[in-house]
């Protein structure tokens, strides 16, 4: 396994593959093992350098799943991709990706960066895995209520420094690493832009940042609609970039094809 940032280089999009009915955004569209497994397919096809699939919706407000009902919907996904299409798997539990990275995923995607699960590090050093360690305030069922901080940046910035050393201190190699602000995770619209606005803070920490912005409601309140839940795709389309240029490494997308054309232009024009 080659170092994240060679492996993955700026920028590179990561597809979202959700195998859940109650996603924010595209809950239900890939609930069927086949669909999802030929959504994954047609988003390498579009350019996508790695696709993440998840069991687990983590939008505001939901409740986790069982270990038996998400691997009962990850598998069979799993399988189907035949290690084929390369895979991170979106999950907090250990077995979970134990049973991912047996069926050929390379990345762990952790929105809670192993605090749910730490042991999840140890499997993940074990199988030299790429992982994703993500900033979350509070958990998903009530970290939209009222989220605060002092400086987000600082405090994001010193979360994933200590994440990152947690990792590191049990086997993880850190060029194996990127991490990620958690837009939207116990985050207001104002924390958002101040993140993106800062991200130089969080790229001196010397790990390839990932963007996860598609859809996020936070880009439709931006857009004019106060009351959204959902991002349009040309407000993603444009966060995408912003970030890309500020020095983010992973876009996490919903909509591969115009993410990755648009990203294209935007490298041409940065000569990177
Ligand atoms: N966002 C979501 C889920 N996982 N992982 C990372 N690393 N970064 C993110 O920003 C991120 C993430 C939420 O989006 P989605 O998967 O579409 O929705 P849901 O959690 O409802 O399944």
């Amino acid at each position: 396994m080659i170092a994240i940032e060679e492996r993955f280089p700026r920028p590179s999009v990561m597809g979202v593959v959700n195998v859940t009915p109650d996603s924010f955004s595209d809950g239900g569209v890939h609930l069927d093992a086949d669909v999802a497994a030929a959504a994954a397919r047609r988003m390498l096809a579009e350019g996508a350098a790695i696709v993440d699939v998840g069991g687990e919706s983590t939008r505001p407000g939901s409740d986790g799943v069982s270990l038996d009902e998400e691997l009962g919907r990850v598998v069979p996904v799993l399988e189907r991709l035949n290690g084929e299409v390369p895979a991170s798997i979106d999950t907090v539990k250990v077995e979970v990706a134990r049973r991912a990275f047996e069926l050929g995923a390379v990345m762990v995607n952790d929105v809670t960066a192993f605090r749910a699960e730490p042991e999840l590090a140890e499997l993940a050093a074990e199988h030299d895995a790429y992982v994703c360690l993500m900033h979350m305030q509070g958990e998903p069922r009530t970290m939209q209520v009222d989220p605060r901080y002092d400086d987000v940046t600082a405090e994001v910035a010193s979360f994933l420094e200590e994440r990152l050393a947690f990792a590191v201190s049990h086997g993880v190699r850190e060029d194996r690493v990127c991490l990620d602000p958690g837009i939207g995770f116990g985050k207001t619209v104002e924390h958002n832009l101040e993140l993106l606005r800062r991200l130089d803070v969080l790229l001196a920490l010397g790990r390839p940042l990932l963007l996860g912005l598609s859809r996020k409601s936070s880009l439709g309140k931006l857009a004019g609609d106060p009351a959204a839940t959902v991002g349009p795709l040309g407000a993603s389309v444009a966060a995408a970039v912003a970030a890309y240029e500020r020095g983010a490494t992973i876009l996490r997308v919903h909509d591969v094809r115009e993410h990755v054309d648009a990203l294209a232009v935007a490298r041409s024009l940065s000569g990177v």
